[in-house]
């Protein structure tokens, strides 16, 4: 019997690559979706989306009920391949490329000449064209210049998708496509077009790489300017939202918000990889990341001090996920937080609190902690309530509930929806911005 040829074989079914697998599918490809993990495989094949992510569980069940996307440990044989497998930091801030090489590995032997590559990973500048080298390290029978049959294109598209807006900005979002070769970008756009009606723009591998990490750098060190404001508004005694709402009123100024730091596997590790790239030029760059990072142990000084009358005390903690109305908790703040607050309190009992995650994360099992509790029950029992993300949950709780106690709502909700924030018992400076 002859061996499928599946049109797209997406390698890596986790955010970006298994909504982008069932995008294809349901464009009516024959899409093959590949992961090392069977329960993965094995969820797909049943319709089912292993993670909280908007408007996705019906497009992946339509697609699988087709028949035009499949599951699969093992690689299979297609006409383009795009990898969407995790690069995360590796020790001394460059990336952790294991995967990477897996993936190629594993589709190396699959190439018959024709095909596209497309590597989406978040990857440094450079990471295209090693690939390319690896790849005929593996196939030296193959080319990726030399015109003919032999040739396989390779490119870099980077995913740009929001976390909980993935299904819409997968179709609306411009793209950038980077090939090694003019010829590989312009077949790597016709392959996007069929799910993408946003703009899409050419250009050669590494600038597609830096612009995608240019993007989450851009952020990170807005973020940054706004947690280094909140730091400077708690010591002059001044409300940094408030602050930020006025400045914000000029036509050519934006801050961003505060929080209690950045989380994600995307921003708060992107600009690493510039850093790691060209550390002689990116000193703005890297002190932005050690002012985000450092505002989640801010935010546990803040704690600590507010209850340094209250040993023994109950901490309520509302938000575990990176951001709001996700489950991810990925390089999450509020991990961190917690972690620290079990450490630096440790006659207090922190009750956890995230209707968005099911168990607690391997990390804050280990402290100790015994699973996630009821938002109005651990308000209830607390002396100090922390805001850490603003899950729509937390945005309606009733405010009378929060009265006496010690707040710190490093969101900036709860002041915002209070006109009468005296009825609630803040911490210096914590109010305002946590
Ligand atoms: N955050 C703030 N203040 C703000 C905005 C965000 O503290 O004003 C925090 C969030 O709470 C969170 C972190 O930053 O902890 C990151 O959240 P985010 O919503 O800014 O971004 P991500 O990580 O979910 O997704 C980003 C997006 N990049 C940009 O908006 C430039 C997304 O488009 C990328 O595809 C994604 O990274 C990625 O995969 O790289």
């Amino acid at each position: 019997m002859d061996e499928t040829i599946f049109d797209v074989a997406v390698i890596g079914l986790g955010y970006i690559g298994l909504p982008t697998a069932a995008s294809f599918a349901a464009k009516g490809k024959l899409v093959a979706g590949v992961d090392v993990k069977q329960s993965t495989v094995d969820a797909v094949n049943r319709g089912e989306v292993p993670f909280v992510e908007p408007d996705m569980g019906v497009v992946v069940s339509g697609a699988v009920s087709l028949g035009n996307l499949v599951a699969m440990a093992t690689v299979p044989a297609a006409d383009a391949y795009i990898i969407a497998v995790p690069t995360p930091l590796a020790e001394g801030n460059g990336a952790d490329l294991s995967y990477l090489r897996s993936a190629v590995e594993a589709l190396a032997p699959k190439l018959r000449g024709g095909e596209l590559v497309v590597l989406e990973s978040t990857s440094p500048p450079g990471t295209t064209e090693r690939l390319g080298a690896h790849l005929l390290e593996l196939r030296p029978d193959l080319t990726l210049d030399t015109p003919g049959p032999n040739q396989v294109h390779v490119v870099h598209s980077p995913e740009r998708v929001l976390p909980g807006r993935i299904m819409i900005e997968m179709v609306t979002n411009d793209r950038v496509i980077g090939g090694l070769t003019e010829e590989g970008a312009q077949l790597a756009k016709r392959l996007y077009e069929v799910i993408c009606q946003g703009e899409i723009l050419l250009t050669d591998a590494t600038t597609a790489e830096m612009t995608k990490l240019v993007e989450n750098t851009f952020r990170d060190v807005n973020i940054a300017f706004a947690n280094e404001l909140s730091l400077i508004c708690d010591n002059l005694g001044i409300d940094v939202w408030k602050l930020i709402e006025l400045a914000n009123h000029h036509p050519r100024v934006n801050v961003l918000r505060p929080g209690p730091g950045v989380g994600g596997h995307c921003i708060a590790v992107d600009p690493w990889f510039i850093v790691d790239a060209v550390p002689e030029h990116s000193g703005l760059i890297r002190t932005a990341r050690e002012v985000n990072d450092s505002k989640p142990h801010h935010v546990v000084r803040q704690a600590v001090q507010s209850l340094a009358d209250q040993p023994g005390a109950t901490v309520a903690v509302l938000g575990l996920a990176f951001k709001a109305n996700i489950d991810d908790v990925r390089e999450s703040p509020s991990v961190t937080i917690v972690q620290e607050l079990v450490r630096q309190l440790p006659e207090s009992t922190i009750l956890v609190v995230d209707p968005n995650v099911e168990e607690l994360p391997a990390g804050l099992a280990a402290v100790g902690l015994a699973g996630l509790h009821d938002m109005e029950e651990a308000v209830a029992a607390a002396d100090l309530v922390m805001l850490l993300v603003d899950h729509d949950e937390f945005l309606t709780l009733d405010l009378q509930s929060l009265e006496g106690k010690n707040v710190i709502d490093t969101k900036g909700i709860w002041n915002q929806h209070e006109p009468d924030a005296s009825r609630l018992h803040l911490p210096a400076g914590a109010s305002v911005s946590g």
